[in-house]
């Protein structure tokens, strides 16, 4: 190549690198303009929420991450007025998450830490019975929780994975264990709402023959599975129970220190190495509390089944409707895997 050439094609590849570099950087002032005043929006919005009667929520995750934002959010939206459970295994955590709520001033507004492993659905059992026998009624049962340990498969003792039970199996079966109380709400004329906090609309294909992905288990099977899982299971819920509301949510990229707990150095330094590439456009997990609860209490106002955006807006997108056939097969598998446990003796 002459010189000439050479430097007219390395002005135009700097001209070129300028050109994405200005490109990429108003993108990302837009991105974080159009966030900033949505979340001013959230923040304002849920300001205005409080209902004549003293709101009780549960949060099953709520001692981290996205879970422990959106607890926040409510609390501090409440005033502290309500009644939050916040349930999870790591007491420590749940206890500095409460001691920041605000000080109550309604009678009866109560913040408490329950403990439940939720990877077994003994657990899940044990934890739900003793809260209808004691809650008249669930206004908001909220549910974040995951947990990554391994990226293979790691079966529990009920024979399910662990982070399948996290993420799905045990998320079932703490809704569908809390109905009655749900219903209650519902029979008071009172909100009455169940909140996925996952990947609303970020399924692929699920294949039918492998629910529960026994013989093809795969981390990126797991993540292109599952969410539709519940895609589906909210749906049959809410077609179920027409008087609540059924709502799936996808958070976006957060940072949390969901990958802290994977077991493989490389792994987990990988996963953080990623989330640092990702922190220009990602959220921290207060911020996401803010849209995840705008979006719940938004969502919350009528009752079936919709889907929340990372913005804490209706989400237009990806939208799939399963078949009836679709709904009663995952049905059927569900309760039969999250049942399963009662029959190995112990
Ligand atoms: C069952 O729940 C109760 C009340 O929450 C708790 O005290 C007890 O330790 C739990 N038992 C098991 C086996 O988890
Ligand atoms: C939310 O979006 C869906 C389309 O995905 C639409 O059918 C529904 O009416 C919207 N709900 C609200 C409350 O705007
Ligand atoms: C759930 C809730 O209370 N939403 C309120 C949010 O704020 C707007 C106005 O700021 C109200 O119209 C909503 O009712």
């Amino acid at each position: 190549m002459s010189s000439f050439l050479s430097s007219v094609a390395s002005s135009t590849t700097k001209q070129a690198a300028a050109a994405v570099g200005v490109t990429a950087l108003t993108f990302l002032a837009l991105r974080q303009h159009r966030k900033m005043s949505a979340l001013r929006t959230a923040v304002s919005a849920n300001s205005s929420f409080s209902p004549s009667y003293l709101p009780v929520a549960i949060f099953v995750g709520g001692t981290g991450g996205i879970g422990q934002g959106t607890a926040e959010a409510f609390a501090r939206h409440t005033k502290g007025n309500a009644h939050i459970i916040i349930v999870g295994r790591n007491r420590v955590a749940a206890e500095t998450i409460i001691s920041k709520f605000p000080t109550p001033t309604a009678e009866g507004a109560k913040h408490e830490f329950v403990y439940c492993d939720l990877t077994l659905m003994k657990n899940i059992e044990n934890t739900t019975k003793s809260l209808l026998e004691r809650l008249p009624r669930v206004n908001f049962l909220v549910l974040s929780t995951a947990s990554v340990t391994k990226i293979g498969r790691e079966e529990t003792e009920e024979g399910i994975d662990k982070k399948l039970a996290t993420f799905y199996y045990g998320r079932f079966k703490f809704i569908n264990d809390m109905l009655p109380a749900l219903r209650n709400a519902v029979a008071r004329d009172e909100v009455a709402s169940v909140y996925c906090i996952a990947a609303a609309g970020r399924g692929k294909t699920i294949d039918w023959d492998d629910l529960g992905l026994k013989k093809t288990y795969r981390f990126v099977s797991v993540r292109q599975q599952v969410p539709r899982y519940l895609d589906i299971i909210t749906q049959e819920f809410s077609i179920q129970n027409p008087a609540i509301s059924f709502i799936h949510a996808w958070p976006g990229t957060v940072r949390t220190n969901l990958g802290h707990s994977i077991e493989s150095t490389p792994l987990r330094l990988t996963f953080k190495l990623m989330m640092l590439l990702a922190y220009p456009v990602s959220m921290s997990y207060a911020q996401s509390g803010e849209y995840m609860l705008h979006g719940m209490l938004s969502a919350s106002k009528q009752a079936g089944w919709s889907r929340i955006d990372e913005d804490g807006k209706n989400m237009t997108k990806n939208e799939y409707i399963a078949s009836e056939e679709e709904r009663k097969k995952l049905w059927e598998h569900t309760v039969e895997e999250t049942s399963r446990w009662k029959s190995i003796s112990s």
